[in-house]
């Protein structure tokens, strides 16, 4: 049964991190409300991403929240995760359906209207939009104007989050813009206690609803 709710949504970043306080901040922001988690590894062997993925899977099954694979099928299917989520440059949502099966959750980055309406109809079950403002996460990405992300929101009845550069205190850009929540990395896996960092997140996104 697919099940998720994209409020918040949490992508991890393990880059010069100990694995131990990587776990560590990872639970504490589920402890915060994170909705959805995202573990993004781009560094890592396949075997290194298998091992740490099935680690942070142990920790989400305990708050109930999906776990998603940014880009790679095998390793979401290595660990048996919710969701895999692919880039533009990443397989093909209309692929990885077919492969990962129905009852997965499989989420597409789009920075413009076709390549959304593309992706939904591919089969995607949510849409991450960005970058809204420049991020500092090692990411190769360009700035999609909230305009864009206003259009992208109209033109596809799957939900649609917000990602890049956001944090508690510059949220308010998104106000009137009807997106379903909001995926952030730094603004959780820097913040000194990730638990507090995650529910200002929520409050401050609710406040915009
Ligand atoms: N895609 C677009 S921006 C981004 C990704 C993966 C990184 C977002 O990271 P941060 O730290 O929340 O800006
Ligand atoms: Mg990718």
């Amino acid at each position: 049964m697919k099940n998720f709710d994209t409020t918040l949504y949490f992508i991890t970043d393990s880059t010069g991190i100990e694995e131990e306080t990587f776990l560590y901040k990872v639970e504490q922001a589920l402890k915060g409300g994170v909705t959805l988690l995202q573990i993004r590894e781009k560094n890592k062997t396949t075997r290194e991403y298998i091992n740490l993925a099935n680690k942070v899977h142990e920790i989400t099954k305990k708050y109930n929240v999906p776990l998603i694979i940014d880009d790679r099928l095998d390793v979401a299917l290595a660990v048996d995760a919710e969701g895999l989520h692919v880039g533009q440059s990443d397989m093909p949502v209309n692929i990885a359906r077919k492969l990962f099966g129905e009852d997965k959750i499989i989420g597409a980055t789009a920075k413009t209207v076709s390549q959304a309406k593309q992706a939904y109809e591919h089969g995607a079950d949510y849409l991450g939009v960005g970058a809204i403002y420049p991020t500092t996460t090692k990411v190769i990405t360009v700035l999609t104007p909230v305009e864009t992300l206003k259009d992208i929101c109209r033109a596809v009845p799957i939900p649609v989050n917000a990602i890049g550069g956001l944090n508690k205190d510059n949220l308010d850009v998104l106000k009137g813009v009807d997106i379903d929540g909001i995926c952030v990395v730094s603004a959780i896996m820097k913040a000194e206690n990730p638990t507090t960092a995650a529910q200002e997140l929520i409050k401050v996104y609710k406040s915009l609803k």
